[in-house]
């Protein structure tokens, strides 16, 4: 038996985001967000699901609240509804900015940290071109600061943006999330526009509040050759790597995009894209880089007339979320694998946490914190109405092992988050994929998991027995 004792402070939490959960998508002046548009498009989402009523969240919140303290939970990182708050004419919307004060005030009420993430994926329709229209950058941060106006007394946590490699590269050259293009110019351009919108808004925050806690959520999916001496296996799992981990990291960080990740890019990276003082402004200092992390993967290239087939599901055409390496495939490890078939590796957590540590937020003096980790597992549920899901406290305790080793390599780790509080919509994998360590009925009642009840006594003791 071994016990890992977390740190004093080591913060404890949940996250979750507003379109994964709220519903409510044409209450009190909300008006569609990119997702709402999309899950209407034949195909986009498994059985033609979507948000509209979510696991109803917008009205059940308290009892949401509730159930994180009972667990004894003290953080709670939830995204904020571009729509529900910024009317198309750019205004306030008072009756959406009333839902987020009323839950902050409950969670502070129940003293659980507020941690906001302001966008999430659900941008507003309204905005002409989305992210491909670098004005968007300028929007996002007029509703940066009408949210600091409103929040600032009672929310000192603000992340910037969730996972960008998700809202570009998945999103406008893989075609899986909204607004599901598939053009890596498209890509390109949408990754650096989301990136000058973290730098503007972290600017212009910093500017309103030197206090406040800023940061951004980076997702991280450490990529591996196949054959580790085979220049080909290796060459594909380095630009995987470019785009996915470092392209965002290093822009950060260190005030540049990798320079073999924008050979590889090449002419998708438009003349005049990237202007003078861009990469300063994306570079802005933060104090907290967020980390989610699920898995990792292992690439080899194909063998002679070994052509990657068209990938179509639910007959829409998709293409690599890696444009840079679209011919690589997947290699099935001796690993465990989740509900989405992502291999379970604790080891690529820990080495992935000793990395960014190493080459990136050690030499840039900035803490981490993980602000999602976790597992889609087939829950089994019981006659008593118990809620089993073993798979998920594996995976849970595998990890948090891993953070607990990585804190003893040095790793400057001040929390952990799990993803995610409650089942919910899991983007294009509609609601079938469970991500919760509460359930959600179809009555959309609410059950702790075994897992709820496992990290409860985990977060209460500060201590993981393994
Ligand atoms: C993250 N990928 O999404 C998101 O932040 C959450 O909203 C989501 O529910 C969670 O992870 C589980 O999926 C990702 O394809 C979605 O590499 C897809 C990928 C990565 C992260």
């Amino acid at each position: 038996m071994t016990t890992f004792t977390f740190p004093p402070g080591f913060r404890w939490g949940s996250a979750t985001s507003s379109y994964q959960i709220e519903g409510a998508v044409d209450l009190d002046g909300r008006t569609p967000s990119i997702w709402d548009t999309f899950c209407t498009v034949p195909g986009a989402v498994a059985n033609g699901e979507d948000g509209r009523v979510a696991v109803d969240h917008y009205h059940r919140y308290r009892e949401d609240v509730a159930a994180m303290a009972a667990l004894g939970l003290d953080t709670y990182r939830f995204s904020t509804s571009w729509s529900r708050v910024i009317r198309p004419d750019g205004s306030p919307n008072p009756a959406g900015l009333d839902f987020y004060s009323r839950l902050v005030d409950e969670l502070l009420a129940n003293e659980i940290t507020p941690w906001l993430t302001l966008y999430h994926w659900d941008l507003p329709e309204y905005l002409p071109g989305g992210w491909l229209n670098r004005d968007t950058a300028h929007r996002f941060v007029d509703y940066a600061m009408t949210m600091h106006e409103q929040f600032s007394d009672r929310v000192r946590i603000w992340t910037t943006l969730n996972e960008p490699w998700c809202s570009s590269f998945l999103s406008y050259g893989a075609g899986e999330h909204a607004p599901g293009h598939t053009s890596p110019v498209e890509a390109v351009r949408a990754a650096h526009h989301l990136m000058v919108a973290h730098g503007l808004a972290t600017q212009a925050l910093r500017a309103a509040d030197p206090t406040a806690e800023l940061g951004i959520t980076l997702n991280f999916g450490p990529v591996s050759a196949a054959d580790p001496d085979g220049a080909a296996d290796r060459d594909l799992a380095r630009r995987i790597d470019g785009t996915a981990n470092r392209f965002f990291i290093e822009a950060i960080l260190r005030g540049a995009y990798p320079a073999d990740v924008l050979e590889d890019l090449g002419e998708w990276v438009e003349p005049g894209l990237i202007a003078d003082g861009d990469l300063e402004v994306i570079s802005t200092p933060i104090d907290v880089l967020g980390v989610n992390y699920y898995t990792t993967d292992v690439v080899r290239a194909p063998a002679p007339g070994e052509a990657g087939e068209p990938k179509v599901v639910r007959g829409r055409e998709l293409a690599s979320p890696h444009i840079t390496a679209p011919e690589a495939i997947s290699v099935a490890r001796d690993l465990p694998v989740t509900s989405l078939g992502w291999a379970v590796d604790p080891d690529g957590f820990r080495d992935l946490l000793i990395r960014l540590q190493q080459e990136y937020t050690g030499p840039a003096g900035i803490p981490m914190v993980v602000t999602e980790n976790g597992a889609a597992c087939p829950d089994e549920v019981r006659d008593d109405g118990s809620v089993i899901d073993d798979d998920r406290i594996e995976y849970f305790s595998g990890h948090l092992a891993a953070a607990h080793q990585a804190i003893e390599a040095g790793v400057d780790l001040r929390g952990y988050l799990a993803w995610s509080l409650v089942d919910n919509f899991e983007w294009a994998h509609g609601y079938d994929k469970r991500f919760g360590i509460l359930s959600v009925d179809a009555d959309l009642r609410r059950r702790e998991k075994a897992s709820a009840r496992w990290y409860s006594a985990v977060v209460k003791s500060k201590t993981l027995v393994q």
